[in-house]
């Protein structure tokens, strides 16, 4: 789905053109999710005839891309519907063994100390506190064996235990009123998520894998496990979360990933 509109151009080859952009489009447009979108706003042949005729520099179009990426975040939050269930799946289906992924090798996966590790929860929320591992722990517990969609072109179906998010972020008074909620992990990655999405009932702050404590490849002490949304939503090795109305980006929204990232 994502052209990464923040790479630099290869040298010798216009990165961004005409073709690129409709190659694009039209895997946009072939996705179920996207379709109405597609219809309602946006025609293969609208988008042809504005590429043909004003992006002839590598910024327009990214601005063009940006804008189209906007556009999509705010088509799929007006799709997303939030009691519609992702689908779950049963101990046989797991896939084993479950892929490592990240924007490095498994060998930099960060080693985080989980007696002296603190969550930091800041912004719109009555408790701003840290939390540690032990209290987190010993929130109420729930399993869930999902499908994780990544963009590289995998999938796989794996079991994580933790807590129902929805109820974390009641617990610690965020206003849920508010737009977003952001994460710091250990790693440089950040992410953010809509309220709609954090208050779903299968997003899980999750701190095990398979019935084990979460592993360091997959993210320990916690990461926040989304079925509803694609692999890069999903921040691992959370260190930090924060309740806001502005816009936090995250790693790859910002090289110009789709910030929704539905799947
Ligand atoms: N902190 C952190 N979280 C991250 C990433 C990362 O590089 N760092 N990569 C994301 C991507 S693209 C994917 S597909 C999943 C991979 O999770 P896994 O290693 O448990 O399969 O983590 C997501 N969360
Ligand atoms: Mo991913």
């Amino acid at each position: 789905m994502n052209t990464p509109i923040g790479k630099p151009a290869r040298p010798g080859r216009p990165t961004l053109d005409r073709e690129s952009i409709l190659i694009d489009a039209r895997r946009e447009l072939a996705m179920p999710s996207r379709r109405l979108f597609g219809k309602r706003l946006l025609t293969l042949g609208g988008l042809s005839m504005l590429t043909g005729c004003s992006l002839t520099d590598n910024d327009s179009v990214n601005r063009f891309l940006i804008a189209v990426s906007r556009l999509n975040d705010r088509a799929q939050a007006a799709l997303f519907d939030p009691k519609q269930l992702a689908p779950t799946y049963t101990e046989a289906q797991l896939t084993r063994p479950f892929p490592f992924n990240a924007y490095y090798g498994i060998d930099d996966v960060p080693v985080v100390d989980g007696a002296d590790y603190k969550l930091k929860v800041s912004g719109l929320v009555t408790g701003q506190r840290v939390w540690t591992l032990p209290e987190l722990y010993a929130l109420p517990h729930a399993e869930q064996i999902t499908r994780h969609i990544c963009v590289e072109g995998w999938s796989a179906i794996g079991r994580w235990g933790g807590t129902p998010f929805g109820d974390f972020l009641r617990r610690i008074g965020a206003d849920t009123s508010a737009k977003y909620v952001g994460f710091k992990c250990a790693d440089d990655y950040y992410e953010s998520i809509d309220m709609p999405t954090a208050l779903h009932p299968q997003t899980l702050l999750t701190f095990s894998y398979d019935g084990e404590r979460l592993p360091a490849k997959y993210g320990f002490p916690m990461k926040l496990r989304m079925p509803t949304k694609l692999g890069y939503k999903n921040p691992k090795h959370i260190v930090e979360m924060f309740v806001t109305n502005t816009f936090p980006g995250g790693y790859w929204v910002d090289q110009g990933y789709n910030w929704f990232g539905g799947s």
